[in-house]
């Protein structure tokens, strides 16, 4: 299925705050790309981030994005993105509250779409850095519905404060 010439490229997000966040991404990526209809095609830099929104005490995020060809449908690859969450424990207590791990779907190929459990291009993606900027990172070329990735981040109101994470 990997190479079925009908893959889509999805754009995914995945952000930590709670636990060994380093590792949890890692792990998490390589859970994702552990499925027969998804084969991974780029993994940004991770950076480390202010929370946006949210109570004002959580930590700071560990937040990466991938680029994944996949033959899964939307809904399908939402599920899988889900499943991955739930292996790493996540617990849903507050909106935009701490979490182990979030996986959102940033984009699926060309598709618009917008349902009551998904909609694509992710709503708040675009002015987003923590999304946008290791994004731009991975794929200095990169569009989000006709603007640069990259001129999105400069934008982004959380851009300041976030940085290149290399390690503690
Ligand atoms: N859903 C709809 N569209 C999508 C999509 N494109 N991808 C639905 C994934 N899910 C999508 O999400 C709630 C519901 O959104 C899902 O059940 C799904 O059907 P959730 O992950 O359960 O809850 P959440 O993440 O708390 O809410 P939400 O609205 O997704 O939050 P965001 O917008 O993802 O923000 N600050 C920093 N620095 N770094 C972060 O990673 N993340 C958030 C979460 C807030 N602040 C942050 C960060
Ligand atoms: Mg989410």
């Amino acid at each position: 299925m990997n190479s079925s010439n009908d893959a889509v490229r999805a754009v995914l997000a995945l952000g930590s705050n709670l636990g060994e966040s380093r590792d949890t991404l890692s792990a998490a990526v390589a859970d994702l790309a552990d499925h027969p209809g998804v084969s991974l095609a780029a993994v940004s830099p991770v950076a480390r981030t202010h929370p946006v929104g949210g109570p004002p005490d959580q930590p700071d995020y560990l937040n990466l994005v991938i680029a994944v060809d996949t033959t899964l449908a939307p809904h399908e690859l939402l599920a899988h993105c889900q499943q991955v969450e739930q292996r790493h424990h996540r617990e849903r207590i507050v909106r935009w509250g701490p979490r182990t791990l979030d996986v959102d779907i940033i984009t699926y190929g060309d598709l618009r779409l917008q349902g009551p459990d998904l909609t694509i291009p992710h709503p708040r993606a675009s002015s987003r850095a923590f999304v946008l900027q290791p994004w731009a990172w991975m794929d200095p070329e990169a569009m989000l519905e006709g603007e640069p990735v990259a001129e999105l981040a400069a934008r982004a109101e959380d851009l300041p404060g976030l940085e290149i994470y290399e390690g503690d």
